[in-house]
């Protein structure tokens, strides 16, 4: 036993019985143990499911022990915390991960192996945790990394679905959405069920008179619904630093239901009070960049917000300092606006509770949170009608046309007489029913908002914030650019080139210091390097196809060029764009002699991604995509020359396979509609050339990357307007003639039923082609055929990879966490000294 000993003041002490684990010691051991004894299998009934529980048990008693010292060690030190809040952390799968982190991922290799076992193979057994959409989501997941890396003390809060996004499933072409329940056999999550929160919904709200005079509000006869706490660690990499994801389930409140209906005969509704409550976690809304105003939506942001706060508050409290240096202890990250009652429930908390002057504790909510905003996209700005909230949270909705109040009331003196602009900047909008909307309240209750690309954070000050920057000044507001976590998307994706890139530049660093990337471009020309560097793409290729032939049947050419587009399905980010390009390119082959055809490049265009349920235009492009691939694939005529792939449910594990075996990755979303984009850097990162518009932060990319190393092609988001009102809805417009014959071998039934897909030729061609597919279809093929032709020349597409990849030191979430650090948190890291 080691004893607790006291250290000295700067020295964290040891509370309780502490646990070692010799450096040395293979985890073989401990992962027999783990089968024998806790999951009571013998090792000669031991399948790779119980391989895979019996592995994590045995790093996860590694991660629990340096999460523990971790919390003690930010309790003793008790400096600035972050907290992040995000309705999504798309965290995907996590043994990997810990494996990596703790670094014994090679000892459990071998001693996985003398057990019969690949490790590939034990690591495949894990369900992904995809409690996300998408960018945004993955993004929250990406920063968690960096945080505990960096060894910031910071949590993560978010909710515990019960569902993560739904699975999709392909039938005759068709998405089909499948339930994902996840919690089965969940070995990262630990419950507190000592841990719980009360949560009120509806109810009134009462004046009255305090002691002192004053008057006070108190939200009374509310239903009352309780959250557990759900922790996960998150370890850092090269640091003993294990931070805390906290998620909140929902269960009726007592805990058990209600016994006195259950005793008068009313089982059912007994039963239903508890599943009602229930409700609140049992999903997480499968839209991503759109927003539907549901009520339950908005009982799940109250509620985790609520618990969070609670949290926040109740750690803060412990200290005992004076109100005042909350914002020096707490700063709270807005992950879009789905937070934004965390503001409002901080203000309730401070004057109604703990009878703070609402000056005093607007002050202090201000300085505590900061906003990021994700997107421009109007459907995807969040507005919550007031009936709503006045029934659902009364006193929410009292303090919530206060603030507006006295913020009006500034604005005014500061412009007087501009009554458009007051309408404009207003909370509320004034429409029927009225509406609040979360993205000024946002603002308002904030000290910094930020974008997360260069030209986002420019577009939302020059368009949908441009008023704020008015009334505050532009220093309210900054840019962020996105970044990723170089150990999952290099080195746990890519494990062969991250060890190539560590034997030249002779280590590991640049998992710690992107920027370290650098020095390989002096390695641009070496042979032997080259050679190696092309090998691992190609095993990587392979992969990847035999992953296509055993999932979807069809073979391909792995040295064909892979392009790749992965991503949700959206309009804005135009995969109808990529597949009318596709069948452009098979007509074209068609048409050609054999002897054109062997000038041809073969190509497999891969796509992945999942609609939103209710997203008919998306699920339509889907459709499009496999009835394509069903007749391209099945033309024996065009052979190997083109191939269309649609890989069916698309999440993060099957990203961690697909972005190392791209050649050429598509982000051609319509300039000025994606904020910033992260599975861009991910290909680069893995050595993959980008096909992309001037758009998010593909520009960025290509400044860091050099022009010759990209393509780009298309409208500027600066010409964007101008285009859409050349177009006139509901009036046929001459669209492109290459695009034409395109619509017309769909019109023809060339795929199938052309009815099936009027409503995407429909768009382009008579409702103004809001997208502006027409409008950059020429540029679009045009640049494709620069691709071929590039690709033709191996060598110097080599080059091009291995100077992006050099070139790519400033995309990590590391970066991105020492800026929000700096500029808008003012938090440091917490040193981590030996325990
Ligand atoms: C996404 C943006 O669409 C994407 O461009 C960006 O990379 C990502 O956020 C991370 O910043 N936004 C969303 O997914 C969303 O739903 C409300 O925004």
């Amino acid at each position: 036993l080691n004893l607790p000993t006291r250290k000295s003041s700067r020295q964290v002490p040891m509370f309780g019985r502490s646990v070692e684990f010799p450096a040395d010691s293979l985890p073989q051991k401990e992962l027999v143990r783990h089968i024998e004894t806790t999951l009571a299998r013998s090792l000669y009934n031991c399948d790779e499911n119980a391989a895979y529980s019996g592995t994590a048990l045995a790093f996860r008693d590694r991660l629990i022990i340096e999460w523990n010292k971790t919390q003690q060690r930010q309790t003793f030190n008790d400096q600035k915390r972050v907290y992040y809040l995000s309705l999504e952390f798309l965290m995907g799968r996590a043994l990997d991960n810990a494996m990596l982190n703790v670094g014994l991922k090679d000892a459990a290799r071998d001693g996985l192996k003398d057990l019969g076992f690949r490790i590939e193979d034990v690591i495949g057994q894990e369900h992904d945790a995809a409690l996300g959409n998408g960018g945004l989501g993955r993004l929250a997941a990406c920063l968690l990394d960096s945080m505990a890396t960096l060894n910031y003390p910071a949590w993560g809060y978010g909710l515990r679905y019960r569902y993560g996004i739904f699975k999709q499933e392909i039938v005759n072409g068709y998405q089909m959405e499948v339930p994902d329940y996840w919690l089965d056999n969940n070995p990262w999550e630990f419950p507190r069920h000592e841990i719980t929160v009360d949560i009120q919904f509806y109810g009134c709200v009462r004046k009255y008179q305090a002691e002192n005079g004053k008057i006070m509000h108190s939200w009374e006869d509310a239903e009352i619904v309780q959250a557990v706490a759900y922790d996960v660690p998150i370890p850092g990499y090269g640091t003993k630093t294990t931070n805390n994801l906290r998620l909140w389930s929902s269960k009726a409140s007592s805990g058990e239901f209600d016994f006195q209906k259950f005793n008068a005969g009313d089982y059912e509704s007994a039963v239903a009070d508890e599943q009602r409550a229930e409700t609140i976690s049992a999903v997480l809304y499968p839209n991503d960049n759109l927003e539907r105003g549901k009520e339950l939506r908005l009982k799940q942001q109250y509620f985790w917000c609520a618990a969070s706060l609670y949290d926040i508050v109740r750690r803060f409290k412990k200290s005992k300092r004076a109100w005042s240096e909350f914002p020096d202890q707490v700063a709270i990250q807005l992950n879009d606006t789905h937070p934004t009652l965390a503001i409002v429930e901080l203000q309730r908390i401070l004057i109604d509770t703990e009878g703070l002057e609402w000056d005093e504790a607007w002050n202090i909510v201000t300085k505590s949170f900061g906003y990021t905003n994700h997107t421009v996209l109007p459907e995807a700005l969040e507005k919550w009608s007031v009936p709503l909230l006045q029934n659902l949270l009364p006193r929410h909705l009292q303090i919530i046309y206060d603030v507006n109040l006295y913020f009006l009331q500034i604005v005014e003196k500061r412009f007087p007489n501009d009554r458009e602009m007051l309408s404009r900047v207003s909370i509320i909008e004034e429409s029927h029913p009225k509406m609040v909307r979360m993205a000024h309240l946002a603002i308002i209750g904030s000290h910094k908002v930020n974008g997360v690309a260069e030209l986002h954070s420019d577009l939302i000050k020059t368009t949908i914030f441009k008023d704020f920057v008015e009334i505050y000044g532009p220093d309210r507001f900054t840019n962020v650019t996105n970044g990723i976590t170089p150990r999952r998307w290099l080195h746990q994706a890519n494990p062969r080139l991250s060890a190539l890139i560590a034997e030249k530049l002779g280590g590991y660093e640049f998992l710690t210091d992107l920027t370290l990337l650098d020095k390989l471009e002096a390695f641009v020309d070496d042979k032997k390097f080259r050679t190696e560097w092309a090998e691992i793409k190609s095993a990587n290729k392979l992969r990847l196809a035999r992953y296509i032939k055993e999932t979807t049947g069809f073979s391909v050419n792995p040295d064909a060029l892979f392009d790749v587009q992965v991503k949700r399905i959206h309009e804005y980010k135009r995969q109808q764009l990529n597949i009318f390009g596709v069948i452009h390119r098979y007509l074209t082959i068609k048409a050609m002699s054999a002897e054109e055809r062997k000038k041809v490049v073969p190509r497999v265009s891969i796509f992945g991604g999942k609609a939103a349920p209710g997203y008919w235009m998306a699920k339509t492009v889907i459709h499009l995509i496999n009835k394509v691939s069903f007749v391209v694939n099945n033309d024996a005529d065009v052979g190997d020359l083109l191939k269309v792939i649609f890989i069916e449910d698309y999440n993060v594990s099957k990203a961690e396979m697909i972005c190392p075996a791209s050649d050429l990755s598509e982000h051609i979303s319509t300039a000025g509609t994606e904020a910033s984009g992260t599975s861009n850097m991910k290909f680069v990162l893995s050595g993959g050339l980008i096909i992309g518009t001037c758009d998010g932060a593909n520009i960025e990319i290509t400044r860091e990357i050099g022009e010759q190393n990209i393509f780009l092609f298309g409208t500027l988001a600066e010409d964007v307007e101008e285009l859409r009102h050349r177009h006139v809805y509901g009036q046929t417009f001459q669209i492109d003639s290459q695009l034409a014959k395109v619509f017309e071998a769909i019109k023809g039934n060339m795929f199938g039923d052309a009815g099936d897909f009027s409503a995407l030729t429909a768009s382009v061609e008579q409702h103004g082609d809001f997208y502006l597919v027409s409008d950059d279809f020429n540029s679009y093929v045009t640049t494709h055929e620069m691709v071929d032709e590039a690709f033709k020349n191996r060598e110097e597409w080599l080059a091009k990879s291995i100077t992006s990849v050099a070139r790519m030191g400033f995309f990590s979430t590391d970066r991105v966490i020492n800026e929000y650090a700096d500029s808008i948190w003012n938090v440091e890291p917490l040193e981590v000294g030996k325990d």
